[in-house]
């Protein structure tokens, strides 16, 4: 059912958006990325994606994560700033948390929100607030379990009319289109493009063959099938790519079909060092500069 408007994401394309960084910039010149990720059950999620964000390029990027959870993720990334939220046990009752993170966000370029989030009310809560208050200019990231909360509010997308980049796999875009993963995979291209159309947003629908469509129908799609890729925590590392590509000054479409290149030639290299299986998210990591390098 491809048409015109669908182009594979080819190398050159890739080349010809990718960031340049002048030699003279500061931190400041890379993007500030806010992420608003992680629960007690998905510790990793947040650090995935904000250890991706930095390895594909960000000037700045800072988490915010419950107090209790700051810690342990800050061991892992030094060089992220942090904004540790209030405990879920006391924090149901006030919005606290959301007014914490929006009076921050004035002072950023992108908002990563929902890698790990988990679907408490608190969670509920939190990003609906945050999406409902948002500061003009800044470039949002929609990604796990903040499309799950979107995803039982009845017609979300009236009342989140601003533009963003979704990134539902096939299970998340099942739950905001209301229907089943079996019909959002036998029609992958229709379901992706209908829904960007009629929501308003840039679309990724991951998994093999990811597709990428923006509101206006422009549509992009990376045929790679890799079963590195099929393991916990890659999805996260690519929400943390694409916000970090847009702090360094992509537009939505650019920003996630680069994303989903990088994160498929990264997944690439490891299969081909290491085989089809045992390879971590994590791993993908450190590939980020080098396929950048190559790239180049
Ligand atoms: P099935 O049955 O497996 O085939 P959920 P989640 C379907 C965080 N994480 N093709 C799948 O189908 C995330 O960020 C934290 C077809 C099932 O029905 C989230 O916040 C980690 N079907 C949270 O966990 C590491 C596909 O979708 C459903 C498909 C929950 O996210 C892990 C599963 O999706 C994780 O990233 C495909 N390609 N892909 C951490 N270490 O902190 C998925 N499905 O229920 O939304 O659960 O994706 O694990
Ligand atoms: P998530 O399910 O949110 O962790 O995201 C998984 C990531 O891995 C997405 O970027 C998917 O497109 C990618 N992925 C998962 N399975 C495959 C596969 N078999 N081939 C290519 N990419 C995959
Ligand atoms: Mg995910």
């Amino acid at each position: 059912t491809a048409d015109i408007h669908t182009r594979l994401i080819e190398k050159d394309w890739a080349k010809g958006v990718l960031p340049v960084r002048s030699p003279h910039a500061n931190k400041g010149s890379f993007g500030r990325v806010m992420i608003v990720a992680g629960s007690d059950p998905y510790i990793g999620a947040a650090m995935l994606a904000g250890s991706a964000a930095m390895r594909i390029g960000a000037g700045l990027v800072t988490l915010a994560l419950p107090q209790s959870l700051t810690g342990a993720v800050a061991a892992k990334i030094p060089e992220a700033t942090y904004l540790p939220l209030p405990e879920v046990s006391c924090g149901t009752a006030d919005s606290f948390a959301s007014r914490l993170i929006l009076s921050e966000l004035v002072k950023y370029d992108v908002l990563l929100i929902g890698p790990g989030l988990g679907q408490s009310p608190y969670a509920a809560r939190l990003v609906t607030e945050v999406l409902s208050n948002l500061p003009e200019e800044l470039k949002v990231v929609i990604d796990a379990d903040a499309l799950n909360i979107l995803a039982a509010i009845p017609r979300w997308w009236l009342e989140y009319s601003f533009d963003a980049i979704l990134t539902p796999h096939p299970g998340e875009m099942a739950r905001l289109a209301k229907t089943t993963a079996e019909a959002v995979q036998s029609d992958r291209f229709g379901i992706c493009r209908e829904s960007a159309r009629k929501w308003g947003k840039t679309i990724i629908l991951k998994g093999a063959g990811t597709i990428v469509s923006s509101p206006e129908g422009e549509t992009l799609c990376n045929p790679a099938a890799n079963p590195v890729l099929a393991s916990a925590g890659t999805g996260d590392v690519l929400a943390g790519i694409i916000s970090g590509l847009l702090g360094q000054g992509l537009n939505l479409f650019e920003a996630a079909g680069l994303g989903v290149y990088l994160h498929s030639l990264a997944g690439a290299t490891l299969r081909s060092e290491m085989g089809d299986a045992g390879v971590l998210a994590s791993d993908l990591l450190l590939k980020l500069p080098a396929v950048i390098k190559e790239l180049k």
